[in-house]
């Protein structure tokens, strides 16, 4: 009964809308949450460019990102700004740009792995995407005593890479797609199919209380 607490809440973050609800277009790999979205079309948009508003991240900030690799940052992109089933995972952060993070949202196993597999091969020179990086120019720039490696050197499993990229946004789980137990942050809808996060947010709301 009380899991109604933590549906449809949106993060409070920078761009996040105050309650979620529908939007008539949502850009590219965001619009399976068009049904009821934290992201406007114009946030949906941002997600897909490589030097976006956002937060003026550069994937490219070690040679240029593979297609391969950047779509699951444009996916995790989606589903941070536009998820309105991250309650369980939302705590207060005292911080420079968002007033909410989420920590340790269960991710399903071969989300993680693929996104990984998928990413291996490209290069980083930090552990923690959130800190640390040299922003003089504007967008995010290694520092100088911060070498770019592969990513598969930095990260050396899929779970340490989940993890740590987003300071614990995500917890590495063995619980597989569809369990109803772990998230999907890849998704179709249409076809009959609703939001698998949806089952996945009342599972560990109702636990909660
Ligand atoms: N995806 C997920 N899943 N979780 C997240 O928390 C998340 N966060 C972002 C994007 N996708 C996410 C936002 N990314 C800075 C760097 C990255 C970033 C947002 C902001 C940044 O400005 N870093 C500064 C420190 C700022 C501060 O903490 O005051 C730096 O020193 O590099």
């Amino acid at each position: 009964a009380n899991s109604v607490n933590y549906m449809d809440i949106c993060l409070n973050g920078k761009h996040q809308k105050v309650v979620p609800g529908p939007e008539d277009v949502l850009h590219g790999q965001c619009t399976p949450w068009k049904e009821k979205s934290c992201c406007t079309n114009n946030t949906s948009a941002e997600a897909h460019k490589d030097q976006s508003l956002l937060y003026n991240f550069n994937w490219n900030h070690c040679g240029t990102m593979s297609d391969t690799c950047k779509k699951h940052f444009i996916q995790d992109t989606c589903f941070y700004e536009c998820s309105p089933n991250l309650g369980p995972w939302i705590q207060k952060v005292d911080s420079s740009w968002r007033r909410e993070r989420i920590l340790d949202v269960p991710l399903c196993q071969e989300e993680c792995d693929t996104w990984y597999r998928d990413c291996r091969l490209q290069y980083t020179c930090m552990d923690n995407w959130h800190t640390g990086w040299n922003w003089t120019s504007g967008t995010n720039q290694c520092p100088t005593d911060k070498p770019c490696r592969l990513l598969a050197d930095v990260f050396p499993t899929a779970k340490d890479f989940c993890e740590k990229v987003w300071s614990n946004s995500y917890k590495y789980t063995t619980m597989k797609r569809g369990s109803g137990q772990c998230m999907q942050i890849w998704f179709d809808v249409g076809n009959g199919n609703v939001n698998p996060n949806v089952a996945v947010t009342k599972y560990y709301a109702d636990k909660l209380n």
